[in-house]
């Protein structure tokens, strides 16, 4: 008689979901397309198996997504406290990421593609080989049986296309776009959902973006660019840290540049740094050492104290993954 092979960690999460009744989806703090993406596809294919499901992430849903569907279910909150029969965190390497109090008194099933993930779930399905976790969470709506439905699709599809930047950065595989062709199939409009999400902004971002590159400083011989965002400066040009999204990847446009540093500084001179690289240049081993993560192209982390203090440091490790990678 054949040995039944071991269940497998999306076998075992489908199981988990398929006994319980009360669902609390969360995300990581700061929503991008992917978390966003990610829980209300979730969310929907759940409605269809009848369960009960909340949504709740410590920050609002950014602009550009809020006219997706179900983008109204998403309830902010700083603190989870109500009975539910387990939680699924989305794309979050550990269990602090969303920033909601609460969160461990659940049964907790982890669906993540970043490398680094800590296991925190009871039930953890890590798969870095995932364009994007709504990548992993179609191959979950398929394993419960759920057929891709216009709504489960749009957010499949736009989890895909920001969390890759337009289908250029990231573990793309045949499996993404194969999950992108299904996605169509089930009704997505893709240059709608582009549009929504790219051609949404506003004039003040454009002075923004203008003032930030305009101080934009080069290192290593032109391979590291250094940009700086005052948290001042944002709103004294009407806009928010949503009009901040993507800045850091505009100097990469530059075929010299190899790698990107912004640091977000707020008023009292403290911040976050985002970093973002081309091919080899590992900047998520960069932000590790800060207590960050992210992938070996795009990371970011949390400063140490004031950016003043340790911008210097920042700059000449991110100068030697430059070094390293292409001498
Ligand atoms: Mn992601």
């Amino acid at each position: 008689m054949p040995v039944k092979a071991d269940p497998t960690p999306l076998d075992r999460i489908a199981g988990e979901i398929g006994a319980r009744g009360r669902l609390l989806l969360t995300s990581h703090a700061r929503p991008d397309g992917d978390s966003i993406g990610s829980q209300l596809a979730l969310a929907f294919a759940l409605d269809r198996l009848g369960k009960q499901v909340r949504i709740v992430n410590r920050d609002p849903v950014p602009p550009q997504f809020a006219g997706f569907p179900g983008a109204e279910r998403i309830e902010v909150a700083d603190r989870a406290d109500t009975e539910h029969d387990a939680l699924v965190v989305l794309e979050c390497t550990d269990l602090s990421r969303p920033d909601v109090a609460g969160l461990d008194r659940y049964f907790v099933i982890n669906i993540d593609h970043h490398l680094g993930n800590t296991g925190y779930g009871a039930v953890n399905w890590f798969d870095e080989s995932a364009a994007a976790c709504g990548e992993m969470v179609a191959d979950l709506v398929d394993r419960l049986g759920v057929a891709l439905t216009p709504e489960i699709a749009v957010h499949v599809y736009l989890a895909i296309l920001t969390d890759t930047g337009s289908f250029r950065h990231g573990h793309m595989t045949a499996r993404t776009f194969e999950t992108c062709r299904r996605a169509v199939a089930a009704g997505v409009d893709p240059a709608a959902v582009a549009s929504a999400v790219y051609d949404s902004s506003h004039i003040g971002r454009l002075r923004l973006i203008g003032a930030v590159l305009d101080g934009m400083r080069l290192e290593a011989g032109g391979r590291v660019a250094v940009l700086r965002l005052d948290e001042d400066v944002v709103r004294d040009m009407g806009c928010t840290h949503h009009d901040a999204e993507g800045l850091v990847n505009m100097p990469l446009t530059a075929r010299e540049v190899l790698a990107s540093v912004l640091f977000k500084v707020a008023s009292d001179g403290t911040g976050r740094v985002s970093l973002r690289s081309k091919g080899a240049v590992d900047v998520r081993r960069v932000a590790g050492r800060y207590g960050g993560g992210g992938h070996t192209n795009a990371s970011g982390f949390t400063a140490p104290g004031r950016i003043a203090d340790v911008e210097a440091a920042i700059v000449a490790e991110v100068a030697v993954a430059v070094q390293t990678a292409a001498p």
